[in-house]
């Protein structure tokens, strides 16, 4: 895969669910869009046509078990798409992209949750992004439970949100620890925070991230 050289900025938020990632994409959507920065917001898996298509059958229910490799590549095969056809050409044209996760939940649910060697996962890193990393990771984070109080309402559960307690609580165990190894790029929140609070902060670790000298060509109104 040809990794361009990425002008613009990379935003990622992570977290396990009901975290309030949604709500934050929507809060830094008015964010950007009262600053007039140009800004594109995505998702993982999915994101484009072909990636949709990964994602529904990462998501759906299988009369079969999913194997973790198989999980594993769909994931990546996905964000090799997605990368190619949506976020290297939205950085070309210097554009602010916001992506709900990218590869740090794969090191969190496919290594943290499932149990695959992180070093596995570091391999098909480099094979599908090179040295690509995002500029700001945004670690949305609160106990398990209280995500999925949070979500609780609603009816239906994907394939992968049908897991225990545990499988969770290694996965928010797994990007803390990511925080903790690559403390430049994460910013951790506490998500137990009332919304507003959280929107906050949120929107400061974005104005530094664009105002700081990683900033090329985008200017704050
Ligand atoms: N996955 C993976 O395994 N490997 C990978 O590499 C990637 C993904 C990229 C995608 O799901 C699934 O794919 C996910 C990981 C896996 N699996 N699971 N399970 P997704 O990202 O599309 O969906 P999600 O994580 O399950 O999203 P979510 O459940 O919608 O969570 P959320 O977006 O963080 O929550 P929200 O909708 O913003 O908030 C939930 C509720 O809480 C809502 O009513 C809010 O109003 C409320 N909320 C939010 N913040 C607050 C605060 N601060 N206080 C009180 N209430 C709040």
């Amino acid at each position: 895969m040809n990794h361009k050289i990425a002008k613009g900025i990379f935003i990622t938020i992570e977290g396990v669910e009901g975290v309030g990632k949604s709500s934050a994409i929507q809060c830094l959507q008015q964010y950007l869009q009262a600053k007039e920065i140009a800004a594109m917001f995505t998702r993982e898996p999915g994101g484009t046509q072909i990636a949709e298509a990964i994602r529904q059958t990462l998501l759906q229910p299988h009369s079969e078990i999913m194997s973790p490799d198989t999980e594993l590549l769909l994931m990546f095969a996905s964000r090799a798409q997605h990368l190619a056809s949506v976020i290297f050409p939205a950085l070309a044209q210097n554009k602010v992209v916001v992506s709900d996760r990218f590869t740090d939940a794969t090191y969190a649910y496919q290594g943290g949750g499932r149990g695959i060697k992180l070093e596995r996962i570091a391999e098909l890193e480099k094979f599908v992004q090179g040295d690509f990393q995002p500029n700001l990771t945004l670690l949305l984070d609160a106990p398990v439970e209280v995500g999925f109080e949070r979500i609780a309402v609603r009816g239906t559960k994907d394939r992968i949100e049908q897991e225990h307690l545990s499988f969770f609580q290694r996965v928010r165990n797994c990007y803390l620890d990511r925080a903790k190894h690559y403390p430049k790029r994460f910013r951790v929140i506490d998500a137990t925070k009332p919304m507003s609070e959280v929107h906050d902060i949120i929107c400061d670790h974005v104005r530094e991230v664009l105002t700081g000298d990683s900033i090329n060509g985008i200017s704050m109104a």
